[in-house]
């Protein structure tokens, strides 16, 4: 039988977790060879568990992103980031810890108390282009390979896509023997609607400075296919008044940009043409209530 059956082929999920901007989105998407997952030089911009799937002969990978690990900032929305990257450790077959290559911090080690002892863990030691003096790699592969068992620890570049079929093979040998578990031509979990609200708020994390987007949440009013056209309505909700002109800009101009761009990475995405119109409203506390947390799919 050319099927594949499952006394060769190897598939399972694979939790990619780590303290904020250490490269879990990138190299989500790096693996994959799709933007799925959306990243930016700020800390916490992923909030939510999303899965990328990459399908190669005898193997089926799939990755789940997760929110950056913090320790330092509370409020309800950082408590429920932090449970998502719990929930995501539970019914995994491995683990892969990112680190930066540059530094093992505070954060780091308060990631690697938190990992499960029952699943294997990789640490993918990544930004390693980054590196001016390659001989600092050393003492930090010891330093790691000091705070527990690990099944391996392999140095890469989620950016630069190095190393990266290495640590393809270092997880293939802690996957089980299983049969597809996703369609082969599935690259993720989460639909068009979810990567749009994502990709708005991409241009936002992107697009302004340091306190604005961590006020901000994004929901899709309408998302409706004509043919080849996609039209999209979506709400932007900032905390207070104030945010909300910053988003806005000028006589719109800001909000023109992140529209204008989040619009043409959707087009580059779904492969046709798409309609977005954006609205900004404000919407107190959103952040620290629970009912609008859930409503936010938090
Ligand atoms: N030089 C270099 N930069 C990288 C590499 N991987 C990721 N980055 C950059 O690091 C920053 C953070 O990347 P993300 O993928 O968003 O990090 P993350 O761990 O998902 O961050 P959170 O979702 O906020 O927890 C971005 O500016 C990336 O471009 C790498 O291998 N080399
Ligand atoms: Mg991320």
């Amino acid at each position: 039988m050319a099927e594949r059956t499952a006394t060769t082929h190897r598939a399972g999920h694979i939790a990619i977790v780590g303290r904020p901007s250490v490269g879990k989105s990138t190299l989500v998407n790096s693996l994959v060879g799709e933007k799925i997952s959306i990243t930016s030089k700020k800390p916490q911009t992923t909030r939510y568990r999303i899965t990328g799937i990459l399908s190669e002969p005898e193997r089926q990978f799939a990755f789940v992103d997760t929110p950056g690990f913090q320790t330092r900032n509370r409020g309800a929305l950082n408590d429920r980031l932090n449970r998502t990257v719990r929930d995501s450790l539970g019914g995994v077959d491995v683990v892969v810890w990112v680190v930066d290559a540059r530094h093992l911090t505070s954060a780091d080690r308060a990631v690697a108390a938190l990992l499960p002892s029952g699943i294997p863990v990789i640490v993918a030691v990544n930004k390693i282009d980054q590196l001016k003096d390659k001989a600092v790699l050393l003492p930090m592969l010891s330093e790691i390979a000091l705070l527990r068992d690990f099944a391996a620890i392999v140095p890469i570049s989620a950016e630069r896509g190095m190393q990266l079929t290495d640590l393809k093979d270092e997880i293939t040998k802690l996957l089980p023997l299983s049969p597809l578990l996703y369609p082969e031509s599935d690259v993720t979990d989460r639909n068009e609607r979810f990567l749009a609200a994502e990709l708005i708020r991409e241009k936002i994390f992107r697009l302004l400075g340091e306190e604005v987007p961590y006020a901000t949440t994004v929901a899709i009013e309408s998302f409706e296919e004509r043919g080849d056209l996609r039209r999209i309505h979506a709400t932007v909700y900032v905390d207070k008044a104030n945010q909300r002109a910053i988003l806005v800009g000028a006589a719109g101009a800001r909000m023109k940009a992140i529209a204008s761009q989040a619009r043409v990475e959707m087009e580059r995405v779904f492969g046709g043409p798409v309609y977005l119109e954006v609205w900004v409203k404000v919407k107190r506390g959103w952040a620290n209530d629970e009912t609008q947390l859930t409503r936010f799919g938090y």
